[in-house]
């Protein structure tokens, strides 16, 4: 369990996942670049201690974009994550966030009020070329539900508009968006609190979607199996992560407009601006001593915000897909598909037709219903390795019976390849699963045989040795991802 950002990047430090630059960067483009850069590698997260023109700030990136870093964030092995993340929802009643007074919350260790706010003193970056401006990409965006009081925190865009306003995007139901309508019918503004650079367990349940009064601090409380500590705000009526970097509180106006974006998104294109969502009118800054600044770079993926999705997205289905569909043992969104627009199942076949069914049952979830392409494999195949999916898909699969296409499917307007953007698109369905002889495969002693190595003298012996010390060579270079 780690308390707060700085535990963690010391755990990415020890497993040699963290480099730190000492370089003066310039967060106007220059740390987008860097971070491009290091993530078409797959390389580490990045802490860049000598940000220009903001002396006193550190700023990091790239923390969770890679599975072996999401691992290390969810404390156990990469395979055993996504169904390690839906075993633990299930315990989430215990683990309600808890109240700490003012003197043990880091995020105050410095108190900036009235005329001392001003949002230009955070190296905030741009990302891109394009962009309208610097985009705080990685905010825990906190607020309530004026009726019934319920907590929700989501990862929302936000543009830096001048000292004391931010831009925010929002998207049609969701949550807070729903809490703004609810406010903003009385005419009056949503108390709102942005928290930056938070436990990595706080950052994932940021994107977790579920129902509208779910708490995502007692979702990340169950994920992290401690109570998240959580500390009252100065200005507005909420509670934000006591071990946060940095807070930014404030209003959510009800009737003023701003313009907002363009920003390089998560598919790679640019998404545009948007004229017609409230500022959010900055009422306090509260940060810790020597803060770090956390970003996250959208673009082209896969990228950080890929793999976050990758796992939060592929547990959530799961989870919530095999109540309806038991048999159903895996799900792996591609970190190269943008969003949840790819994903992989696998299942232990029961019955005729089960595949059809497990694909279904997918797409009724809450993270199901973007998919735009999705394959289904028995559970001998890793959802997770591409190579063995097409191989699947290239040998266990008939076209003309076993992809389907759906039209008039509900679609994310942000995909670029949607047009006349009203919303709908379609969707492909792959069965790659092997077919049994009721779904049209030939009787089990007609097919052809896999190859199997078990016949062979040597292969019990490789694996029982390893192959490195077999042959007496050093292969952990080639071995190391398999
Ligand atoms: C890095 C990142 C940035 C995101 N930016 C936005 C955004 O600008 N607007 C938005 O509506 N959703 C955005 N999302 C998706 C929401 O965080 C996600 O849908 C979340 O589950 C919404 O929370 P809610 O269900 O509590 O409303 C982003 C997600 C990530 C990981
Ligand atoms: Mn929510």
């Amino acid at each position: 369990m780690y308390a707060d950002l700085r535990s963690f990047l010391d755990t990415l430090r020890a497993n040699n996942e963290l480099l730190e630059i000492h370089k003066e960067v310039d967060p106007h483009l220059e740390i987008g670049d860097i971070t491009r850069k290091v993530n078409d590698v797959d390389g580490p997260a990045l802490l860049f201690t000598n940000v220009k023109g903001h002396p006193g700030w550190k700023l990091v990136s790239n923390t969770l974009g890679s599975l072996s870093r999401l691992s290390l964030a969810m404390e156990t092995p990469i395979n055993r994550m996504i169904p390690d993340y839906a075993d633990r929802m299930a315990k989430k009643g215990a683990y309600e966030p808890v109240i700490v007074p003012r003197d043990k919350a880091a995020c105050k260790e410095v108190v900036l009020k009235d005329a001392e706010i001003d949002l230009t003193r955070i190296p905030v970056p741009l990302w891109h070329p394009e962009d309208g401006g610097p985009f705080i990409s990685v905010g825990i965006q906190i607020s309530k539900d004026p009726e019934s009081g319920a907590r929700n925190s989501s990862i929302v865009r936000q543009m830096v508009l001048g000292r004391d306003r931010l831009g925010i995007l929002f998207l049609p139901g969701k949550h807070t968006h729903i809490h703004y309508l609810k406010k903003q019918k009385n005419n009056q503004p949503l108390d709102i609190a942005v928290a930056i650079g938070v436990d990595p367990i706080v950052e994932i349940a940021g994107t977790h979607a579920g129902p509208i009064d779910e708490d995502e601090f007692a979702v990340a409380g169950a994920l992290r199996r401690k109570a998240v500590e959580m500390v009252k705000c100065e200005t507005v009526d909420l509670e934000v992560p006591a071990s946060a970097e940095l807070i930014i509180e404030g209003r959510l106006l009800p009737h003023e407009r701003v313009v907002e974006g363009p920003f390089g998104e998560f598919t790679g294109f640019f998404a545009a601006q948007t004229k017609d969502n409230p500022p959010m009118q900055v009422t306090c800054i509260t940060h810790r001593k020597n803060p770090i600044f956390q970003g996250l770079y959208e673009g082209k993926p896969p990228n950080e915000e890929s793999f976050l999705l990758a796992l939060v997205y592929s547990a959530s289905i799961l989870a919530k897909a095999r109540e309806s569909c038991p048999g159903l043992v895996a799900y792996a969104k591609n970190p190269s598909g943008p969003g949840s627009l790819w994903g992989t199942a696998a299942i232990k076949k029961m019955y005729p037709g089960h595949a059809k069914h497990a694909m279904h049952a997918i797409l009724a979830t809450q993270g199901g219903k973007y998919l735009k392409v999705l394959i289904i494999v028995d559970d001998s195949i890793d959802v997770h390795d591409m190579r063995e999916v097409v191989w699947a898909i290239s040998t266990r699969c008939r076209p003309e019976r076993d992809v389907m296409i759906e039209t008039d499917t509900p679609i994310s307007i942000l995909d670029p390849a949607m047009w006349p953007k009203t919303g709908l698109g379609g969707r492909i369905l792959i069965d790659a699963t092997e077919k049994w002889e009721q779904e049209g495969n030939a009787p089990e002693h007609l097919r052809q045989k896999l190859i199997n190595h078990e016949l062979s003298p040597y292969w019990r012996e490789i694996n029982a040795k390893g192959l490195d010390s077999y042959l007496g060579v050093d292969l952990s270079r080639w071995m190391k991802n398999r």
